[in-house]
């Protein structure tokens, strides 16, 4: 390459590098401890060139008879597959309005992926055990994130300006724009916020893994 041409490739790349703003976020309950598997949406004001010309395929896993990850959120026209690791079948459902959909039985990685092209609220469920529910949160913009057990969650990458920031959780107890917050993201410091939400109490009930719990056919 010659010198002309380094320097024309160097500036290209420094042109696609635009600065990256951070949105770092906490999910409190109303007893103040933190929320795992909230779902963080951040809506710009401004419609930006999304960088994900295609989002990457996504797969929500059955394991000892649970889906896992509990809560999967995923950008508008994502596939997603079901692998299923257990040794038995599954039959895996949805009649959300989002997503209405029913893989037959299977076992291992047979089930073709879904593709959810409408945003919403997708939940899972499988018609042979009744307890077995998920969910998948189909987002109307590329950026989103999930809270871990710590109740934390970061959005990286965003471009800089306005936000609407929502979040979700299958157990809160007011719709998710309730819980609008503005904010203004700047490319050299990262922004935090931070929600308190009402849960509703003991719908989630985790199963024990591991040995012991009893195989179906
Ligand atoms: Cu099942």
């Amino acid at each position: 390459m010659n010198k002309l041409a380094a320097a024309l490739t160097l500036a290209c790349i420094c042109a696609m590098s635009a600065p990256a703003a951070q949105l770092r976020v906490s999910v409190k309950d109303q007893h103040g401890r933190p929320v795992a598997d909230a779902v963080v949406l951040a809506t710009p004001d401004e419609p930006k060139n999304a960088l994900h010309a295609k989002p990457p395929p996504d797969t929500v896993d059955q394991v000892d008879k649970q889906f896992v990850p509990y809560v999967k959120p995923v950008f508008v026209g994502s596939r997603v597959r079901f692998p299923n690791s257990d040794h038995i079948r599954h039959q895996v459902y949805s009649f959300s309005p989002a997503k209405k959909f029913e893989l037959p039985l299977y076992a291992g990685t047979d089930a073709p992926p879904i593709v959810f092209d409408k945003p919403g609220v997708v939940i899972l469920g499988c018609n042979i055990h009744d307890w077995m529910i998920g969910y998948i949160y189909v987002s109307d913009t590329p950026f989103f994130a999930k809270t871990e057990l710590e109740g934390s969650a970061s959005i990286d990458d965003l471009p800089p300006g306005e936000y609407s920031v929502r979040i979700w959780h299958p157990s809160m107890e007011k719709a998710e724009e309730t819980t609008l917050q503005r904010v203004t993201l700047t490319a050299d410091v990262p922004a935090s916020l931070e929600w308190r939400v009402n849960l509703k109490p003991g719908v989630r009930v985790p199963r024990v893994s591991g040995a012991g719990s009893p195989g179906y056919p």
